[in-house]
């Protein structure tokens, strides 16, 4: 099709980006890592989302190839960064599918220099009930890399809990869904509470995803929970502003 070719395009030509957006402790406001989000502004489509074009690459059998010049890009622009900071990267449910994609990512941090205990993959509870097994290995060879691996979209897939029981993770990111309906909705915030205190006893750190309001974010802290993320604290930007950004912020 026409858009899978301008994707294609797109890739070669090195014209698809990535954009940053911060993750900070809700504590004190302070950045503590940045998640890498991919865009795409077409010269005839006009923007594309990664909504639209991520599940193309996976359906198409190229995702590997996008995704590896994300990630190689992504963890590039990191190194300009300060060192304690973590990059957050959206692993596709296709890759937890490949047994390549352990070599794969090792590969390129290595060739970038970049620091695996530096890195969290994000995957969705739908990625890890596709194929069991195999998603098992490959965030388990992760693990041992030094990669922390996020389960994203916390609460809105089929079977949370049953999640945290079969696979080993270090983060948890609360759906958005959660988030922008605590203020005015009680379940929302008893869900929130209730996640916030699970985490606590498995030992997995807690993001909170989608924070637009100041109230918002201080209902989260006074919750319990540690991180959180969302238009609030700032929007995905580009390399330049993320650095401008760090200079106000960290
Ligand atoms: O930021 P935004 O709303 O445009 O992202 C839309 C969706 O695309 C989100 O679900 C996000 O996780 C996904 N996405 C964004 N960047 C990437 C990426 O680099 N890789 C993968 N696999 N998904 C991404
Ligand atoms: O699926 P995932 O959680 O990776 O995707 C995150 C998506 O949420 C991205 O598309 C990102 O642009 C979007 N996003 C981030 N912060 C906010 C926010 O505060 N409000 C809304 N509506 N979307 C957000
Ligand atoms: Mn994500
Ligand atoms: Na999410």
């Amino acid at each position: 099709t026409q858009l899978e070719q301008a994707l294609r395009n797109a890739i070669i030509s090195d014209n698809v980006d990535v954009h940053f957006q911060p993750i900070v402790n809700l504590a004190d406001g302070r950045v503590k890592g940045f998640e890498a989000l991919a865009r795409w502004i077409d010269p005839d489509l006009g923007f594309v989302s990664p909504a639209v074009f991520v599940p193309l690459a996976e359906e198409r059998g190229f995702i590997d190839m996008l995704s590896e010049t994300l990630l190689r890009k992504a963890a590039e622009a990191t190194l300009a960064w300060p060192r304690d900071l973590f990059l957050s990267f959206n692993l596709s449910s296709a890759q937890l599918m490949d047994p390549r994609t352990t070599y794969n990512t090792l590969s390129i941090l290595n060739s970038v220099g970049f620091d695996p205990r530096r890195l969290e993959l994000e995957i969705t509870e739908t990625a890890v009930m596709t194929s069991a097994d195999t998603a098992a290995r490959i965030i388990n060879e992760l693990r041992e890399l030094g990669i922390r691996i996020s389960l994203d979209d916390f609460g809105t897939g089929q079977s949370s809990l049953g999640r945290l029981r079969d696979f080993t993770f270090d983060k948890v990111k609360i759906d958005r869904a959660f988030v922008s309906a605590i203020m005015t909705d009680r379940t929302s915030e008893h869900i929130i509470k209730a996640i916030v205190t699970m985490c606590e006893g498995l030992d997995l750190a807690v993001v909170a995803e989608g924070i637009e309001t100041a109230a918002e974010a201080k209902k989260l802290r006074d919750l319990g929970c540690g991180m959180g993320q969302g238009y609030y604290f700032g929007k995905p930007m580009d390399q330049a502003a993320t650095l401008r950004y760090l200079h106000d912020h960290y």
